[in-house]
């Protein structure tokens, strides 16, 4: 059983106590995300429909006193209870050689945020996580966004959610070289409980997006496969969107039409499919959101359906995996509670998102895992979130 975060936050408090000898001052936890429907738009101008989880990324710290531990140096003395290891994390300038991979992601917060003259200063700190690695819930952005969330509390500074975003997806670009796009790293700073966030990654105008029905519900299902953008097809999707939108001629495949797609002669077969997919997901986007507000799920399940489609034949980032998850779920049919059903995340493995019929989440995870089981021989884990608040210091 997943703890709460109340229980993590607690946790961490009782860590830091135990590995530094006295209580921890700020807790910083940052929740990840699943994406409902809007993928591979976030770098092309696009929209997309994210909401946080009830998983999350929290650190415990305090101020490390002058001379408290000779030798330990000025940064931040992190331990992470998913590794058992201690990184020192120093900020001054590019990455040091030696550094833990999983380490690269708040060195390149506090390196980005000490670039702009906010400075943590010597700190312990305690790092435990609930959001699973590698299944596109956006384990990697959490952890950005607790860091530049600690730093705020710990440097008395605050950047705005867009700012904040921003800053740790350049983390993410530059210190751990995935070319994300803003949408996770804007989902776990500005989400708001109960809503989905529709986010224009063009103007960064946000519109909190509720559910009509409280009896309808998110589902989250793990394939098993793991996924890693920076060694996936990610980079080359992102670019051939680029080089799409440099043939059309326009800024984005953001102001893209279907038709300029379909009829330019500067487009090859597969570009002209990659492009094909931004332009009808970013209508997608929109068309779920009124859907979703006005209780209209069959619409939505559909919506769910053509972007996975979408995403498996024309973008080609799903896998023969998720694909079968994707046929168990949407095989329990709406009768059986299941409206819709697609991959999440930047795809390549990861997991399916699903919008269900709440009383019936017991039996539709029984079915979908147990006929994905035999298809596939793995075990699928799955849960139910509700839209969660974005990134918070939860105790000062
Ligand atoms: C990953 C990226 F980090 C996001 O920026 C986004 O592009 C997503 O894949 C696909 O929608 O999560």
């Amino acid at each position: 059983m997943t703890p709460a975060l109340s229980e993590l936050v607690d946790r961490a408090r009782s860590l830091f106590a135990e590995r530094f000898g006295s209580q921890a001052r700020w807790v910083a936890a940052a929740p990840g995300r699943v994406n409902l429907i809007g993928e591979h738009t976030d770098y092309n101008d696009g929209f997309v429909l994210p909401m946080a989880i009830d998983r999350h990324v929290v650190i415990a710290a305090a101020p490390r006193e002058a001379g408290g531990d000779a030798g330990c140096g000025p940064g931040m003395r992190l331990w992470s209870e998913m590794t058992g290891e201690t990184a020192t994390i120093d900020p001054q300038g590019p990455l040091p050689s030696g550094l833990a991979r999983w380490a690269h992601y708040p060195y390149g917060v506090l390196e980005l945020l000490r670039q702009r003259g906010v400075a943590m200063g010597a700190t312990d700190a305690v790092l435990l996580s609930t959001v699973p690695l590698g299944s596109g819930l956006s384990s990697s952005a959490a952890l950005e966004v607790a860091t530049a969330t600690l730093a705020e509390a710990a440097a008395g500074a605050e950047l705005g959610v867009a700012d904040k975003a921003r800053l740790c997806q350049q983390a993410e670009n530059e210190f751990a070289g995935v070319p994300c796009g803003v949408m996770d790293q804007f989902a776990s700073a500005g989400c708001k409980e109960g809503s989905l966030l529709r986010l224009d990654c063009r103007s960064f105008e946000t519109t909190d997006v509720a559910m009509a029905d409280p009896n309808v519900a998110v589902l989250i299902v793990n394939s098993g496969v793991s996924h890693n953008l920076g060694d996936s097809e990610y980079p080359k999707r992102r670019s051939a969107c680029e080089a799409a939108a440099t043939a059309l001629g326009v800024d984005a495949l953001r102001d893209a039409t279907a038709d300029m797609i379909e009829s330019s002669d500067k487009l090859d077969d597969l570009a002209r499919r990659r492009a094909r997919h931004v332009v009808t997901e970013n209508q997608r986007v929109l068309d779920f959101c009124d859907a979703i507000e006005s209780g209209r799920w069959r619409e939505a399940g559909e919506l769910m359906v053509a972007s996975h489609e979408s995403l498996r034949d024309d973008y080609e980032v799903s896998c023969p995996e998720v694909d079968t998850l994707v046929e168990c779920l949407l095989a329990i049919g709406a009768d059986g509670g299941v409206h819709g059903a697609r991959i999440t995340g930047g795809g390549f493995g990861g997991c399916v998102v699903s919008l269900i019929d709440r009383a019936k989440a017991d039996s539709i995870i029984a079915s979908a895992t147990q006929a994905y089981q035999k298809r596939t021989g793995i075990d699928a884990a799955a849960f139910v979130t509700p839209p969660c608040a974005g990134a918070a210091v939860v105790s000062g």
